[in-house]
């Protein structure tokens, strides 16, 4: 078990950014930068025990700075989209960024994935920490009140990786946080995650428009497109002539997660043998397939980017819940934990 830590580079305003090696006692790795918590790397064996980097992310900070689809980042203060950028609390309106045409998307123009963490790392026998924090004040970005913010990453021996969240503000507000890692299990991005079988514990998924904002309504998953309560390959309905697929270019969409919290997701290679299974006490994951990823960007490794070269599993709370009628919205009053938990485990079926 170790935690290693070396200069990642500079930001164009000079400041250094900190990368973190977190290291268990199988040489399960993860990368995590003190910017934006951004997770660059993790090496996990295939089913013949070689190491491979199963997330997509950069090898310098210009292009995380400048370029960056959220690759590995913690998303906040808001997870999803705010239907045109406003909401009120108490009868009071705030507006925020219009940073996705006019609406906002994760924390407007610079959410909690382009800021630099406090960071405080302890390495026991067990497992290591990576231990965040960040003061947002009030009004950054245009939310309500002076957050205290608080992100942990864990990975024990076990190969996982879990991510506590908490945060406390001194006025009433919305809170609604995630990491937007983008997974491809072939390793070192042999191929895109069309094969890739994924499985999402969900009854229910919400409907979006066009700008993929929730409509409202709750769907049935039975015979739809969105029906992966058994394992389906990400691409086998991907480009069915769909106005939801269409509309988003492939999945982009919130699931509701079964009350039945012992299983959320699992997402599997068979050619690598690597699997990821999801476990959150969220009520919803965001599958988001890679769809506006493009060759303009140049990867790790000089590889270069395509459609549907990795997938997200975002686990969070209802997106644009403060606006959405139909959905339950959460309001977090002065002084009011939240708190979220997810669990990535990896492993390999032989
Ligand atoms: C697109 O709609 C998607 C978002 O869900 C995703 O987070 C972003 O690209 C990177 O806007």
């Amino acid at each position: 078990m170790d935690i290693l830590k070396e200069t990642f580079g500079r930001l164009k305003n000079g400041k250094e950014i900190i990368k973190y090696s977190l290291i268990n006692d199988n040489n399960f790795l993860i990368n995590i930068l003190n910017y934006g918590g951004i997770i660059t790397e993790i090496i996990a064996p295939d089913k013949e025990g070689n190491p491979g980097n199963v997330v997509l992310g950069f090898d310098n900070i210009r292009d995380y700075e400048e370029k960056s689809p959220y690759f590995g980042a913690a998303i906040g203060r808001n997870a999803g989209r705010i239907s045109n950028a406003k909401f009120e609390i108490n009868g009071q309106r705030y507006t925020l960024a219009h940073n996705n045409g006019k609406n906002n998307l994760h924390g407007g123009n610079k959410g909690f994935d382009k800021v630099i963490w406090d960071v405080e790392n302890v390495i026991n026998n067990d497992f290591v920490e990576l231990r965040m924090s960040y003061l947002s004040i009030d009004g950054e970005e245009g939310f309500p009140g002076n957050l205290d913010v608080n992100i942990t990453y864990f990975l024990n021996n076990n190969n996982e990786l879990e991510i506590k969240y908490s945060a406390i503000s001194d006025k009433d507000t919305i809170i609604n946080l995630t990491n937007h890692t983008y997974f491809n299990l072939s390793g070192d991005l042999k191929k895109d995650v069309l094969e890739h079988k994924l499985t999402i514990n969900a009854d229910k998924v919400a409907y979006v428009d066009n700008q993929i904002i929730p409509t409202g309504e709750l769907v049935d998953v039975r015979n739809t497109v969105f029906d992966f309560r058994k394992a389906k390959e990400v691409g086998k309905d991907i480009n069915k002539e769909i106005e939801q697929l269409v509309n988003c270019g492939g999945y982009d969409h919130p699931f509701v997660l079964n009350k039945d919290k012992s299983f959320s997701a699992r997402l599997e290679d068979e050619k690598s043998g690597r699997v990821l299974e999801i476990i959150t006490d969220q009520p919803i994951i965001v599958f988001y397939s890679g769809n506006g990823l493009g060759e303009e960007l140049i990867l790790r490794g000089n590889r270069r980017c395509k459609k549907h070269l990795g997938l997200c599993l975002e686990t969070q709370d209802y997106p644009d819940a403060i606006n959405q009628a139909n959905f339950p919205t959460k309001i977090y009053r002065s002084g009011e934990k939240y708190e979220a938990y997810t669990k990535y485990k990896f492993y390999v079926n032989s």
